[in-house]
């Protein structure tokens, strides 16, 4: 399989520790979104990553779609998401959370890469800025309500682990937020950020100002 996109994206970086979890070998084709366009697109239409090139020369897109297909290979024995019931719901709560809070980050850091400096809306930079904050104090949240105990669902390594640190670490990074701000949501993170699987696939994000 080959994996298309650069880990400094919290998606492409959730696809790559979770291969790595489950044990699937990939080639990585460190392509940006930016210059590599046209090679992206030739295996997949929008332009985007992660995605994902089957054996077969399937192509794979969107980073839930790929997780879903990386699970149902593991079986649901060492599946990374939960397969059912409140546990699933809660699962995918939290991960939503943190994948909306990433994209609202990514629209910022888009604003300010593609978008002349006289020409940002800034009511609308606010908003997404509030957005991601929000969602953050939600999972800093839930996660002060775990208490002293590891793990988002249990003890057992999960996607939510996988989503929440990945998008966590990359909104830090990008948008230079104060480590502080979310301290329960941090001691999550940081146990995870230690974790070899993580750490072998991460690489901070760097956005060219556009002035
Ligand atoms: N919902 C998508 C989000 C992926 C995403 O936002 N990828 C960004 C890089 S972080 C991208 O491809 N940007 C290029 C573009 O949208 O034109 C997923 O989960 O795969």
């Amino acid at each position: 399989m080959i994996l298309i996109g650069m880990f400094d994206s919290p998606f492409v970086r959730r696809v790559a520790i979770s291969m790595r979890l489950l044990g699937f070998d990939f080639e990585h084709r460190n392509w940006s979104v930016g210059k590599d366009q046209d090679d992206i697109r030739r295996y997949n239409p929008l332009g985007r990553v992660p995605t994902l090139v089957l054996d077969d020369g399937e192509a794979l897109i969107e980073s839930s779609a790929i997780l879903d297909y990386l699970d149902e290979c593991a079986g649901p024995e060492r599946a990374l998401l939960p397969l059912r019931g409140a546990e699933r719901r809660r699962a995918l709560r939290l991960m939503a959370l943190a994948t909306g809070a990433a994209d609202k980050g990514v629209v910022q850091l888009y604003e300010s890469a593609f978008r002349p400096a006289e020409k940002r809306h800034e009511p609308w930079l606010a908003r997404c800025r509030g957005q991601m904050h929000d969602g953050l104090r939600e999972l800093d949240r839930c996660a002060a309500a775990l208490g002293n105990r590891d793990g988002w669902l249990g003890e057992r390594l999960t996607q939510v682990e996988v989503t929440v640190t990945c998008a966590t670490t990359f909104l830090h990074e990008a948008l230079q937020l104060d480590s502080g701000q979310y301290p329960a949501l941090m001691r999550q993170v940081s146990r995870c950020e230690a974790l070899p699987a993580f750490r072998a696939f991460h690489q901070p994000f760097f956005v060219p100002r556009s002035g």
